[in-house]
């Protein structure tokens, strides 16, 4: 019997001890061995990243040959985003389309383009960055490329618009991003699908060298240029070079200190993009949000973030025709801003001026609104973090020290305002201002009475008299204090 006892006994040491190392060695294969993949746990914590974040709102700008065509040619109107046109086909095309469109650049004559003019309505508008696009997927470079002709020396107009961009923005004090496509139908090695061939192979090699000159020749160029943009990565064959874009990044990056990459630029051995195989962000900042917003901070598990944003539905590059689209309004875009910066991230909404480089007046008209509502508001959206507060009907929370902001899209009909401060959190408000008059705000303290309850409630009186048609924000200053809201004891059920 004793020996039945100790036999069981060894057994069961012995399965539990199998069991702790498989569980071991589990945790240990979770994690997929990867040479290609993030270099980096959790938010960088630099300067540079620091001041990044504290931007809130940006200025995308897409222009190239593109704003020629305004997404029309001979009376015909391509039905897609202006600044694909080049790959307009089919019926509905016109004859002989991408000659003529490869012929465009002899025409790019912008004469009108002053890119003190932009920059200075950027600063208007409250933009702490611009993303600029350096080359779209038509492959026409900006700046007299060393490595193509395809270039804006080769065009009438001959100057570099890349430099006239970086230094007027870098004057008004905007941060300067290059947007630069890896896609390039211009290329002749470029191809989308793995390439098959030998011949093919030997030409896509071509291309990404020739890549890697182009961004090379960039920052060495413009120094002052904070990070860049990527865009058109998506394809299988540049899915596939896990090591040379991880090389070329780490490249980049020695040659640029500082700068600042989002996700968007390579995949790792597996194929995966934004995301390694474990799940960590490859690149300096999420860079999924394009015309789309996360429903909750949540989602973001804490990473770094911004959200591109057109003004019509899906229009980059110049588009003459927004009759028949709806034109998103400036309180349409603050609403996006403080949805943004409401979770630590930024907004960056784009412009595509005209092919002879003014910005049309629907854009100048909507920048101007921007302006003055974040030259009244600023302080609710520049350098300020998520609330730690939930979401309010109202609008939206954004929080600096002890200054927690409501801005308000949803006036309440009885001009009270309701704060629902979760008993968790250890600040409650103390007093409140309107942040565009400074006038203070009575703020009181409400019991709700209710048995149990895992908030307190503080009602802020809006003057009557307040009647707008823009957000505005309600400045709350908070304190710790004890002040929960509740007077009687709890009843004991
Ligand atoms: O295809 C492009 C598009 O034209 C535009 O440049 C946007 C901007 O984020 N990015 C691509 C689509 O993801």
């Amino acid at each position: 019997m004793k020996k039945r006892n100790l036999l069981l006994g060894i057994l069961i040491t012995i399965t539990s001890i199998s069991t702790y190392a498989q569980q071991a060695t589990k945790s240990k294969t979770d994690t997929i061995p990867l040479k290609y993949g993030s270099h980096r746990t959790g938010n960088r914590t630099d300067a540079d990243m620091e001041r990044w974040r504290s931007y809130g709102l940006g200025q995308f700008i897409h222009w190239g040959v593109y704003a020629i065509p305004g997404g029309h040619w001979e009376g015909k109107s391509y039905n897609g985003a202006a600044e694909w046109i080049r790959s307009w086909s089919g019926v509905s095309a016109p004859a002989n389309w991408r000659t003529t469109y490869d012929n465009l650049y002899k025409q790019f004559n912008p004469t009108d383009f002053d890119a003190n003019k932009w920059a200075s309505q950027a600063k208007d508008m409250g933009a702490k960055y611009v993303i600029f696009t350096t080359k779209h997927h038509d492959g026409f470079s900006l700046w007299p490329s060393k490595y193509t002709d395809y270039n804006i020396a080769n065009t009438p107009y001959k100057k570099d618009i890349v430099k006239q961009v970086v230094d007027a923005y870098d004057a008004q004090g905007i941060d300067v991003y290059l947007y630069f496509s890896i896609i390039d139908w211009n290329h002749k090695g470029y191809v989308s699908a793995v390439p098959k061939t030998e011949a093919d192979s030997v030409a896509y090699e071509d291309f990404k060298q020739f890549t890697r000159n182009q961004l090379i020749e960039l920052l060495k160029n413009y120094p002052k240029a904070k990070g860049l943009w990527f865009d058109g990565t998506w394809d299988a064959a540049w899915v596939k070079q896990s090591k040379f874009a991880d090389d070329l990044e780490k490249e980049l990056r020695a040659l640029h200190p500082g700068l600042i990459i989002g996700s968007r630029f390579r995949a790792d051995e597996n194929g995966k993009r934004h995301f390694d195989s474990n799940g960590k962000m490859m690149g300096d900042y999420e860079q999924g949000w394009e015309r789309k917003l996360p429903t909750n901070i949540e989602v973001l598990n804490g990473r770094d973030w911004d959200c591109v944003m057109t003004i019509p539905p899906n229009q980059w590059g110049y588009n003459s025709d927004w009759k028949s689209s709806y034109i998103k309004t400036a309180n349409d875009l603050t609403d996006m801003l403080l949805n943004a910066v409401s979770m630590n991230g930024n907004l960056v909404v784009n412009f595509g001026p005209d092919g002879n480089g003014n910005i049309r007046s629907e854009e100048a008209h909507t920048a101007a609104k921007l302006g003055e509502w974040t030259k009244l508001n600023g302080e609710a959206i520049y350098g300020v973090r998520y609330s730690g507060l939930p979401k309010p009907d109202y609008g939206y929370y954004t929080k600096k020290d002890n200054k927690l902001y409501l801005t308000i899209l949803n006036k309440p009909v009885n001009n009270v305002l309701r704060l629902t401060i979760p008993n968790s959190f250890k600040q409650k408000p103390t007093s409140a201002f309107l942040l565009n008059g400074k006038s203070q705000l009575q703020i009181t303290t409400v019991d709700m009475g209710m048995s149990g309850d895992a908030n307190v409630y503080f009602d802020i009186q809006l003057p009557v008299s307040l009647n707008t048609t823009s957000p505005f924000v309600v400045t709350i200053e908070l304190n710790e204090t004890k002040t929960n809201g509740k007077s009687f004891g709890d009843a004991k059920t």
